[in-house]
C-alpha cells in the first residue's frame, strides 16, 4: 500500500466515509437501433440495449465498470473528464495507458470519483464511439456552491448521428487516396437524447439543473431554448459562477450545466434546439437535416410549434467564464508549441500534423514503456517514438500547451488527466495564408481568473494557450475530439511525471492479459525494443513524404482533374479499388502519367 496517502489525500474525510462502491457489469454486443428514424443500424449496445445508461455515483464513490467484449472486434472505454488521479492505467485511450480489451475477454476499469460535475465516457479504440459506444457519466455533490437554487437534476445529450459504420467509413471514404482534401463524413442527423422529436416534459415554476453533454464525435452544435434563457454553473466539471446566456455552442466532448426555470403558468410548449455548426461541413447534402428539435413540453396534449428561424448564432464565450475557485493565473515553467497542419502524404490520403509529425501508435501502449524502461531512460522523451509527439514533463512543473491553427477547421482539444487554465484564444483568421500566431511578447486579451476546462476550441486559423501543473502522474493523451481528425494523428503523448507513475502506478492482471491475448508487446520501447531503449529500429512511422515536386496542392488538383476530366468514373473505381494498398512509387507512377504545369499542381 505504498501508494495509500496519495489516494487518500484526494477525498474528504467526509466523503470517505460514506463512500460505496457503484459496479457496472456490461458485456458489449452489436444491437440495432434506429435513433434518427431513418435507417436501421448495427450499433455498440450494453447488455442487448441501446442507448447506454449513464454512469452515476457521488463524490468520493469507487466505480467498477467490468465488461465482456462480445464486439467480434478490439474495445476500451475512457471516462471522458476524470482525472484517474494514481489510476492512469484506468484511463482507457488504447495504446497510450492500455492494451486494446481483445474480443471475448474481460476487462475491469476500476477508480475513484474524486471530481464533481458532468463527464462522459466513450470507447477510444479507433472511431468505435461514433457506432454509439458513448453515455452521461454523472458526478453528485451535496456541497455544490448552487445546490439551493435548483429543484430537478436531468441531463441531455447531443450528438451527430452516422448510418454507416465509423470505422467503415475511415477506411473506405474518409482516409484514403480517394479522399485527397480530407473532406470528413458527412453525418445523417442530429440527435437529442439518442432520439429525436424529444419531448421534455416539465413542471411549472421549477427550476432545472440541465447537464448538457455533447457526445457526439464531429459536429459542434448551437443550442438554445425559446423563450427561456438559463445561468451556466458548470463547465466540464469545473464550477464557475452564474453566468446568465442564452445560447451556448458545444462542441464534442465538452459539457456545460445549465439552470433552467420554467415558466409559472403556461400551456405553450416550447421548442428548443440543437444546430449544426455548418462551418465544420465540407458540403451540405439536401438530405441533411442540420437542425434537430425537442420541446419543453407543459401540455403533453398541446400543440408542439416549429422552431423559429434565427439569423444569428449569438453565444455566450465560454473563455469569459470565472471558475468560483478563482484559481490565479500558473506561472509556466515549461512551453510546447505546435502548428496543427492537414496535409498529404505519399499514399496520397490527406492526415493531420502537429509540426511535421502525423501520431502513429507505438508498438507498447505508452504507460507500459515508462514502466519497462530503465529509470533513467523512462525521463527521455526520444524512448516513445519518433511519431509519438511525446513530451515528458517532470512533476509539479507548470507545462504552457500552444497551438497555432495552421488549417481552416475548428479543432475542439481535449486533455486527458487534467482541467487546463485557459490563458488565451485568439479569434479566427479569414485567411488561410495570413493565420494568426501567438506572440508571447505581445499578449492577446486575458482574464484575471482565468477558465478551466477538459476540452476547448481551437478556431480556424487562430491559436490558444493552455496551461495546466503536472501534478498528476500519468501518461495522458492530447489530441483533436473530432474523431475523423484523431484517426487523421491529431495527436501528441504528455508523459507526467515517470519517475512518480513508477512509484504509484501499477497494472492489473486482467490488463497485462489483454496485451498478451491480443499479441501486443508489453514492454520495450516505442519500437517494443527492451535491450536498447535508444534503439527505435522497426518503430511505426508514417507513410513517406509525397515524391519530390509534388506538393499536397498538386495531388489534390490532380485527382480532381484526373477524376474529371481526364479518365472519368474507369479511373475513380481505380482509386478505390488500389486505396491504401498504393505505394509511394505507385503514386509517382500516376503523377508521372500527367504532366504539372507548376507548383500548384494545375494541370493542362
Ligand atoms: C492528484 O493528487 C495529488 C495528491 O492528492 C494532488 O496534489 C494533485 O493536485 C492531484 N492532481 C489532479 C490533477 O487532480
Ligand atoms: C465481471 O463480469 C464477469 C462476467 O459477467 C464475471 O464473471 C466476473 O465475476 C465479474 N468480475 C467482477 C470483479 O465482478
Ligand atoms: C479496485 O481497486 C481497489 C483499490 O486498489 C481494490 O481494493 C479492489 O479490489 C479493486 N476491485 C476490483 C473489482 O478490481
Ligand atoms: C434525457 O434522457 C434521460 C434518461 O432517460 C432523462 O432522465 C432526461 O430527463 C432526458 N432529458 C430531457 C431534457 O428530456
Ligand atoms: C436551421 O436553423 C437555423 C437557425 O434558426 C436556420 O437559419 C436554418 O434556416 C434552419 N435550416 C433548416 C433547413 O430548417
Ligand atoms: C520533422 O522535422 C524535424 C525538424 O526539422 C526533422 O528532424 C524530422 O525528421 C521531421 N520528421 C518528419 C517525419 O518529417
Ligand atoms: C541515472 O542517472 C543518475 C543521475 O544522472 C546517475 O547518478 C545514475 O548513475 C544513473 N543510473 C544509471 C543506472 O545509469
Ligand atoms: C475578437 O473580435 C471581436 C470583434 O472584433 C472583439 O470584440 C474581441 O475582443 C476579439 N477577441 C479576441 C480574443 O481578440
Ligand atoms: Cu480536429
Amino acid at each position: 500500500m505504498r501508494f495509500a496517502p496519495f489516494i487518500a489525500g484526494a477525498f474528504t474525510a467526509a466523503s470517505a466515509v460514506l463512500a460505496k462502491t457503484v459496479q457496472y457489469d456490461w458485456t458489449l454486443s452489436w444491437v440495432n437501433a434506429n435513433p434518427d428514424e431513418l435507417y436501421d443500424r448495427s450499433v455498440v449496445g450494453v447488455n442487448g440495449a441501446w442507448p447506454l445508461p449513464a454512469i452515476q455515483g457521488k463524490v468520493g464513490d469507487r466505480v467498477i465498470v467490468n465488461i465482456t467484449n462480445n464486439l467480434g472486434q478490439p474495445t476500451s472505454i475512457h471516462f471522458h473528464g476524470l482525472y484517474q488521479n494514481g489510476t492512469n492505467e484506468m484511463d482507457g485511450p488504447v495504446m497510450v495507458t492500455q492494451c486494446p480489451v481483445p474480443d471475448g475477454s474481460n476487462f475491469i476499469y476500476n477508480f475513484t470519483l474524486d471530481q464533481v460535475g458532468s463527464y462522459w465516457y466513450h470507447s477510444h479504440w479507433k472511431a468505435q464511439y461514433v457506432n454509439g459506444l458513448r453515455g452521461p457519466l454523472l458526478i453528485y455533490d451535496d456541497d455544490e456552491p448552487f445546490k439551493d437554487e435548483y429543484d430537478e437534476d436531468i441531463y441531455l445529450t447531443m450528438s451527430d448521428w452516422y448510418h454507416d459504420e465509423a470505422n467503415w467509413l475511415v477506411k473506405n471514404e474518409f482516409l484514403t487516396l480517394k479522399n485527397p482534401t480530407g473532406a470528413e463524413p458527412i453525418p445523417d442527423a442530429g440527435l437529442l437524447n439518442d432520439t429525436q422529436n424529444l419531448q421534455w416534459v416539465v413542471k411549472p415554476d421549477t427550476t432545472y439543473k440541465i447537464r448538457i453533454i455533447n457526445i457526439g464525435g464531429f459536429v459542434s452544435q448551437y443550442i438554445w431554448f425559446e423563450g427561456h434563457d438559463f445561468e451556466i454553473v458548470e463547465v466540464d466539471g469545473i464550477y464557475v459562477e452564474n453566468q446568465k446566456a442564452s445560447m451556448l455552442y458545444v462542441t464534442v466532448a465538452q459539457r456545460y450545466t445549465i439552470l433552467l426555470k420554467t415558466k409559472s403558468s403556461t400551456s405553450e410548449n416550447f421548442p428548443f434546439m440543437v444546430s449544426f455548426d455548418l462551418n465544420m461541413l465540407d458540403n451540405l447534402p439536401d438530405t441533411l437535416n442540420y437542425n434537430t428539435t425537442g420541446w419543453i413540453t407543459y401540455d403533453t396534449e398541446g400543440d408542439f410549434p416549429d422552431a423559429a428561424i434565427i439569423d444569428e448564432f449569438d453565444f455566450y464565450d465560454d473563455f469569459y467564464l470565472v471558475p468560483v475557485d478563482k484559481e490565479e493565473t500558473w506561472e509556466a515553467d515549461t512551453t510546447v508549441t505546435a502548428t496543427v497542419v492537414m496535409d498529404n502524404l505519399g499514399d496520397g490520403a490527406n492526415y493531420a500534423f502537429f509540426n511535421n509529425i502525423t501520431y502513429v501508435a507505438p508498438k507498447v501502449p505508452t504507460l507500459l514503456s515508462v514502466l519497462s524502461a530503465p529509470e533513467n531512460d523512462s525521463v527521455n522523451a526520444y524512448i516513445y517514438g519518433s511519431n509519438t509527439n511525446a513530451h515528458v514533463f517532470e512533476y509539479g512543473e507548470v507545462v504552457e500547451i500552444v497551438i497555432n491553427n495552421g488549417d481552416t477547421g475548428t479543432h475542439p482539444f481535449h486533455l486527458h488527466g487534467h482541467a487546463f487554465q485557459v490563458i488565451e484564444r485568439s479569434n479566427a483568421s479569414d485567411s488561410d495564408d495570413d493565420f494568426i500566431v501567438y506572440d508571447a511578447s505581445n499578449p492577446g486579451i486575458r482574464n484575471e481568473y482565468p477558465m478551466r476546462r477538459d476540452t476547448l476550441y481551437l478556431r480556424p486559423n487562430g491559436y490558444f494557450v493552455i496551461r495546466f501543473k503536472a501534478d498528476n502522474p500519468g501518461v495522458w493523451f492530447f489530441h483533436c475530439h473530432i474523431e475523423w481528425h484523431l484517426e487523421q494523428g491529431l495527436a501528441m503523448v504528455l508523459v507526467e511525471a515517470p519517475l512518480q507513475i513508477r512509484e504509484r502506478i501499477t497494472i492489473p492482471d486482467d490488463h497485462w492479459e489483454a496485451c498478451k491475448v491480443g499479441g501486443y508487446s508489453y514492454e520495450g520501447n516505442a519500437a517494443a525494443n527492451t535491450q536498447n531503449y535508444f534503439d527505435l529500429t522497426g518503430e511505426k512511422v508514417q507513410p513517406n513524404a509525397l515524391p519530390a515536386g509534388f506538393t499536397a496542392r498538386g495531388i489534390v488538383a490532380l485527382v480532381f482533374s484526373c477524376v474529371s476530366a481526364f479518365l472519368g468514373m474507369g479511373f475513380l473505381t481505380w482509386y478505390g479499388l488500389s486505396e491504401l494498398k498504393t505505394t509511394q512509387h505507385e503514386v509517382a507512377q500516376i503523377m508521372g502519367e500527367i504532366p504539372l504545369d507548376d507548383e500548384s499542381g494545375e494541370s493542362k
